[in-house]
């Protein structure tokens, strides 16, 4: 997208006009940008002062092109001090900060809402430890995760972390959002394959919690506080994580099937017969794989459309013992007659080649316009309702007219990580707007409530979630979750307007008001 492109997008502070600026905060001023260009390189300070507007949108507008703030300026520290610095800086002059990393965010938490100062981890992206023994990898937040694949698999080890945006995304980002990705039915959460932390806290205080122990009985374990604090609470500056073994053999099953509940018994019978090889059982749906067929151009290998589309994948370390599981767990789905079509990957290009098509939802359903994402955790027997309810719930408000080409919402998409329970939404529309907003939330977050989950199973609250916090957490967590915030920012300059808002929304009526 052109630097014009974006300057097309609508700035977050004019488009929900329910967001004020805090005048508490000061404005930047020429003494505060020859402060931070006295500690850092002087490239690494970019300022509206300076005429750097444009580059600056790059790092003031979302991946989704949907939230554009206004900061004007980006620092880019190279090392744990100079962040320390910046942010002690920040504190004593009552400066607002967004901590940015590979800005791939889903729900606007990387970008400023007025004139937040952006502290990108960009700069800081080396590699610092490997050790082959345990296989604890030690680096810095800004690594781009694909590159530490890549370092990890020279050496015969993987990340436990994989996802679409590998290419963009940061680890700093990915410990700060909690992301969970294709494999966490196999490999698990952030919160157990991060063993240590270094994080910045606001008033420049460094938490030196690089440990490479599996186990640590000793009290609270303050790291975890970061995980999925969206840069509310510090900056993560490195972190040490936890890469197991490269699996030895790989297997991917490409099925379709007709009915949700099919889907359940495949589950379940994966899960029985595949149990210690499963790595990861994802799934979309026909809309989902319409959207693939017309934008991305790939059917191969599926002959016919199909209700749901599911893909299974296993990880192990013996080809003849996978083999002989898969085929007996095959067979078994086969005789229970659940099955439309089926076919098991050749070979690693066809593995590849599965995955694409998953991978390319996404993608697919922001090829037209402006997506509504959704990323809800649901008990699996009714993890699907909300893709069919909130299809009847658009198609009633006459917004949603399948086969109308003049119909404002285009597609309802739904797909994601079953093995997980967690289910993407994606409602695909011509362009954001209030009606669509309003038609889609709260409901989808009572919906959720209602029905046993949570409304961020992975991509966290940031702008677009935030304030509806109460639809998943109590009140009580609530207040020790603003009493720990209290605590590490008692300024509250890092990343506000977003997670623990002042104004929570729980009910309809509290957004009518
Ligand atoms: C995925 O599972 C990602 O593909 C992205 O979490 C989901 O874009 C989305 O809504
Ligand atoms: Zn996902």
């Amino acid at each position: 997208m052109s630097t014009k492109d974006l300057e097309d997008i609508e700035c977050t502070a004019d488009h929900y006009s329910y967001l004020k600026r805090d005048e508490k905060y000061n404005r930047l001023t020429e003494e505060h940008v020859n402060y931070f260009k006295s500690i850092l390189p002087k490239e690494n300070v970019i300022c509206s002062f300076d005429d750097s507007e444009k580059e600056l949108l790059k790092f003031n507008v979302d991946w989704m092109k949907k939230y554009r703030g206004q900061s004007q300026l980006v620092l880019l520290p190279t090392c744990t001090e100079e962040v320390s610095k910046c942010l002690k800086y920040c504190n004593d002059n009552k400066l607002a900060v967004v901590p940015q990393s590979g800005n791939s965010g889903l729900v606007g938490g990387s970008v400023p809402v007025f004139d937040e100062i952006i502290i990108s981890t960009k700069a800081m992206n080396k590699i610092i430890d490997f050790d082959d023994m345990s296989g604890v990898l030690i680096c810095n937040a800004g690594c781009v995760l694909a590159d530490l694949e890549a370092y990890a698999s020279e050496r015969g080890f993987m990340i436990p972390l994989d996802m679409g945006s590998k290419k963009y995304c940061c680890i700093g980002g990915n410990v700060s959002s909690n992301a969970g990705g294709l494999r966490y039915l196999r490999y698990g959460s952030l919160h157990s394959n991060v063993l240590g932390l270094e994080v910045v806290l606001p008033n420049g205080q460094i938490i030196e919690n690089l440990s490479r122990l599996r186990k640590d009985s000793t009290g609270y374990d303050i790291k975890q506080l970061f995980i999925g604090a969206e840069g509310t609470l510090g900056i993560v500056t490195n972190v040490a994580i936890s890469t197991p073994r490269k699996p030895k053999a790989i297997n991917a099953v490409l099925l379709s099937t007709n009915s949700w509940e099919n889907v359940q018994v495949i589950y379940k019978k994966a899960k029985e017969e595949l149990q210690e090889i499963i790595s990861a059982f994802e799934f979309f749906d026909e809309h989902a794989y319409s959207l693939v067929k017309k934008h991305m151009n790939m059917t191969a290998p599926l002959k016919q459309a199909n209700e749901f589309y599911i893909l299974i994948e296993t990880h192990g370390s013996n080809r003849e013992h996978d083999d002989a599981k898969l085929n007996a767990f095959l067979d078994t789905i086969k005789k229970l007659n659940v099955v439309q079509e089926g076919y098991v990957s050749k070979d690693d290009k066809q593995t590849r080649s599965f995955w694409v098509m998953r991978e390319s939802v996404p993608v697919a359903c922001s090829m037209n316009g402006a997506v509504f994402k959704y990323d809800l955790s649901i008990p699996m027997a009714t993890l699907y309702n909300v893709a069919v309810d909130m299809r009847k719930r658009l198609m009633e408000a006459n917004v949603y007219r399948p086969g109308d080409e003049t119909s404002e919402v285009f597609n309802v998409a739904a797909y994601g990580h079953i093995g997980d329970g967690n289910i993407h939404l994606n409602i695909s529309c011509k362009n954001y707007s209030k009606k669509i907003t309003d038609l889609i939330e709260p409901y989808i977050y009572e919906w959720t409530q209602e029905h046993n989950g949570v409304i961020s199973g992975e991509h966290g609250l940031g702008l677009m979630k935030g304030a509806y916090l109460g639809y998943s957490k109590s009140s009580v967590m609530i207040d020790i979750m603003q009493n720990i915030k209290n605590l590490l920012d008692p300024n509250n300059i890092m990343n506000p307007y977003k997670y623990l808002p002042k104004k929570m929304i729980t009910k309809l009526s509290d957004i009518k008001n």
